[in-house]
């Protein structure tokens, strides 16, 4: 399939709301591909955040021309990719969502200039656990936070990490599931994605998604997050970008 460019009217629209949803950036034949290989695979090497390094299939998907492409036109720089994650969520008990936070509390970055593709591998929506945003809250810098504490619909973890800065300097920092302080439920929009678009959204816009209520719809999305070249990860997990190219 060839590669969707994004419009000057959508990278606008990404700058003003913090997302922009874009419809077919994979074929149907390109994601069930992906699914049925994964659905082969040990369900622990999703516990990667760099399976884009090792393995064909999701190079294939992470450095897509749609999706390396659209994040190329939004950061105006050769992108590079910092982690990449399938996210798949059965309904009931299993399905539970992540707590609506900003990607710079997990990623920071010097400069920022962090973002996403989110790819959706099924059709998604409020019922079965799809992404939600929160437009225009990428203006507004990092907003306070506490651990997550709906664990009914939420992954509720800490775990420590090794940061880095550019001179060497080394520490380690405790990250949680980081949920926003006092978000009004009201601002929190649910997105309907259908399987093949994608939702590419700013590093700051605040984000995630609750559990999967529907009675049999899984819900599947990859992700893949991109800085531009040049830019400092202060994680030490992902600071060895991969460039796209
Ligand atoms: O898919 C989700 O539920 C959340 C995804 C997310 O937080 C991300 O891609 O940064």
């Amino acid at each position: 399939m060839p590669p969707v460019p994004l419009t000057s009217g959508q990278i606008g629209q990404y700058r003003e709301e913090g997302f922009i949803v874009v419809p077919a950036l994979l074929s149907s034949a390109e994601i069930d591909e992906f699914v049925a290989y994964e659905a082969a695979q040990d369900p622990g090497c999703r516990d990667h955040l760099d399976n884009h390094r090792k393995d064909p299939h999701w190079r294939r998907v992470a450095t897509h021309p749609s999706i390396a492409g659209g994040a190329r036109q939004i950061l105006d720089a050769e992108p590079m990719i910092v982690q990449t994650m399938y996210l798949e969520k059965y309904p009931a008990a299993e399905g539970k969502g992540t707590a609506l936070h900003q990607d710079g509390h997990y990623l920071p970055n010097e400069p920022n200039t962090l973002m996403a593709c989110w790819l959706a591998m099924s059709d998604t929506d409020g019922e079965n656990g799809g992404l939600c945003v929160v437009p225009r809250s990428h203006m507004r810098g990092l907003y306070a936070t506490h651990k997550a504490t709906n664990a009914k619909d939420h992954q509720v973890w800490e775990s420590e990490h090794l940061m880095r800065d550019r001179e060497g300097k080394e520490w380690k920092q405790v990250f949680y599931s980081f949920e926003i302080d006092a978000l009004e439920r009201s601002s929190v929009l649910n997105l309907e994605v259908p399987k093949g678009a994608g939702v590419f959204f700013n590093g700051m816009t605040i984000h995630g998604s609750y559990g999967n209520r529907s009675a049999g719809r899984v819900r599947r999305a990859f992700a893949t997050h991109f800085v531009a070249r040049g830019t400092w990860m202060y994680r030490s997990d992902v600071q060895d970008l991969f460039p796209v190219t």
